[in-house]
Order: structure tokens, then sequence, then C-alpha cells
């Protein structure tokens, strides 16, 4: 037999060994390109030698060098197949995920006690019928108190300590704040709406303060506002006692203080019997049996003439629900600042 003969029962022999040998796929792909590379290839270079031979020898090798070829390509595929998968049965038996075990649980956001709080205020005044409101934070000097009724240099300025916006001022030149209270949506909202008009506003304010258990420079306020004819004050008691009951319990009751906002006449304090002692007087409501809530009063006829409305056939009723203040009271939290430390621990409790 011819050294090209001897030589290829050599490769057949050593490829088919090295293919069963082989523990890789890699090591694999190194076996087909020793023997089936396009260039270097062993097989390859012995089938190129083909046309120097004898015909009779060219014949037979050229026969069994394909023969060889397509054996070994066919033990290389197996082999291929047999190492993927054990490789895949490998990964899955060490990745493995014990299906019994209990999983991580999630970690589930909630809304801030604060939006929760003013959400439940606005919903309850919703189901009254009252649309919602918005305004801007930074307002005019005009409709966060000449337009409520504060006349320049009237008093009742000093009693909200303004931040002023220096550098930018308003169509009269007045310098532009942020605003004190929501009650500047009233006017917003009576510009540009007819009676009968049911609102609440919800927001932030702004109040040049030193900060201690119950206050602070920015706080939430829901504002509310009806106007029609014959509002009274029995309306208003009747909305902020379903108000008191929603929001804190069935027997809840409001009280009338005499109270002084420019912009509402008479003016009042409403206080809710507290809902920690029923009445009875606690720690809470400093063993009064109410607590302050909020302000209120109806409309001062200078406002709704300064709107445009006619006080003889209108007349309406605001108030002003601090919102720190009722989440305060509903959550039995005796210190304002807990609601913006913002430490998850404390927030947690109330999702
Ligand atoms: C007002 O702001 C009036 N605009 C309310 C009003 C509206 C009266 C409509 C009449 C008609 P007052 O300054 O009292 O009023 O604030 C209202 C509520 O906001 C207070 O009852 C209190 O709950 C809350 N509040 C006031 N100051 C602070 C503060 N520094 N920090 C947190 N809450 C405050």
């Amino acid at each position: 037999m011819s050294e090209s003969f001897e030589q290829l029962n050599k490769y057949q022999v050593d490829s088919l060994h090295e293919t069963s040998e082989a523990a890789t796929p890699e090591a694999l792909d190194a076996v087909h390109l020793k023997y089936l590379g396009r260039k270097e290839g062993l097989l390859t270079q012995l089938l190129q030698t083909l046309p120097s031979l004898p015909p009779d020898q060219r014949k037979e090798l050229g026969r069994k060098a394909n023969e060889a070829k397509r054996a070994l390509e066919s033990a290389l595929a197996e082999k291929k197949q047999s190492l993927e998968s054990a490789r895949l049965t490998k990964t899955l038996s060490e990745t493995a995920e014990d299906l019994t075990l209990p999983g991580t649980p999630l970690v589930r956001g909630g809304l801030h006690p604060l939006t929760k709080v003013e959400e439940d205020i606005v919903a309850v005044f919703q189901r009254l019928g009252f649309n919602v409101a918005e305004g801007p934070e930074v307002e005019t000097d005009d409709n966060n108190f000449t337009a409520l009724n504060h006349p320049p240099d009237h008093p009742a300025r000093d009693s909200h300590d303004t931040f002023y916006l220096k550098s930018h001022k308003d169509a009269a030149g007045a310098p532009l704040l942020l605003r004190t209270h929501t009650s500047p949506v009233q006017i917003r909202y009576m510009k540009t709406h007819k009676p009968p008009l049911y609102i609440v506003a919800p927001g932030r304010v702004f109040r040049h303060e030193a900060v201690d258990a119950t206050h602070s420079f920015v706080f939430h306020q829901v504002e509310g506002l009806a106007v029609d004819e014959g509002i009274s004050l029995a309306d208003l008691k009747g909305a902020l006692t379903l108000f008191a009951r929603e929001m804190f319990g069935g027997s809840a009751e409001v009280r009338f203080r005499p109270s002084y906002f420019p912009f509402v006449e008479p003016g009042i304090e409403v206080d809710i019997s507290c809902a920690f002692c029923s009445g009875k007087g606690c720690r809470v409501c400093k063993n009064t049996g109410w607590v302050e809530m909020l302000g209120a009063g109806l409309v001062h006829p200078n406002v709704l003439r300064g709107v445009g409305l006619d006080p003889g056939k209108f007349s309406g009723y605001a108030f002003g629900i601090g919102v720190e203040r009722v989440a305060m009271f509903k959550y039995g939290v005796d210190d304002m600042r807990l609601f913006y430390e913002n430490d998850v621990r404390f927030l947690r409790q109330f999702r």
C-alpha cells in the first residue's frame, strides 16, 4: 500500500480517537481544524495530493478519503451534541432554583402619608360634588393679599411671614411671592368661573416661620370654596361635620369659634372633637376635648365684589384645612417634622 493510504488510515484512526477524547466543544473545534481545516487540515491536504497519484490509486484513495472525511464529520457532530447537552445539564443543575423556597419579597412603594391625607380630604369633598382646582405656588401680591381683602399696609399681612421673589415682579411692578395660603386659588377660580361654584384646591404653601413640632415653613392646605345663592353658615357647618365624620369617625363633632381672616365675615376657627378620647380630654387635645383644625368663614362681600360678583345675589363659604394638622391628629403623630424627615421606618407604617 502506498504511503498515502497508510497516512489516510492513521488520520482516520487518530481523528476518531481524538474526537472521542475531546472533553469540550472547543477541543472538538480544534480536532475539526486539525483534520478538516480548509487550508492546513491534514485530510484536506491529503485530498489535494490526489491529482499527483497514479489513476488507479487516485480513485481508490479519493473514495476512502471522502469516506474518512464523512465519518469524521458525523463523529464530530455527534460528539458536539453530547458535549453541549452535558454542559447544559451541568449548568442547569448548578443554577437550579429550589421552587419550594419562599420568594424574596418585592419592596413595594407607597404614597407619602401627607399625600394620602390630602387625597382623602379632597375625596370627601368630591363625593359632595366639589371640583378640584389648582393654582401656582408663585403668586401675585394681588391674588395672595389685596383681592382677599388685605389692602396694602393692612396689618393682617404681617401674620403671614412672606417669602418675596424680589427679582420677579408682576404686571403692576409688585414683587411676586410664594403663596402663604391656598386662598388665592379662590380668586383665580371666581375670576374665571360663574356660580354656582364648589371647589377644593389642595397645594403647598410657604411661610417664613421657625420650624417646631407644629410649624413648618413649607406645609400643605386644602382650600374649600362654595359660592351660590343663599349659602349660609349652616351649609358650612354641614359640610365640615360631614368632613370630620368621614376623616375621624362617625361621631365626630365640629365647633365654631369666632376668629378673624380679612377675606371672610364672620371668620371662624373650627375645632373637631378629639378622636382619641371622644371629647373626654387627653394629651392629644390638651384635655380640652377639642382640636383646632382649620380656618373658615363666609366669603367677605368685598372679595365677591372684587371678582365681579354681586354680594346681594350670591353668598359663599370658604375654609382652609392644614393637611399636616389633620395627618398628625388622624395618626396620633405629635411632631410635624417626622413627616418631612422621610425616614422609611416612619413612612412604612402608613402603607
Ligand atoms: C389661613 O391660611 C387661611 N387662608 C384659612 C382660611 C381659608 C380662612 C378660607 C378662612 C377662609 P391659617 O393661617 O390659620 O389660615 O392656616 C390654616 C391652617 O393651616 C391652620 O389651621 C393650620 O392647620 C395650618 N398651618 C398654619 N400655619 C402652619 C405652619 N407654619 N405649619 C403647618 N401648618 C400650618
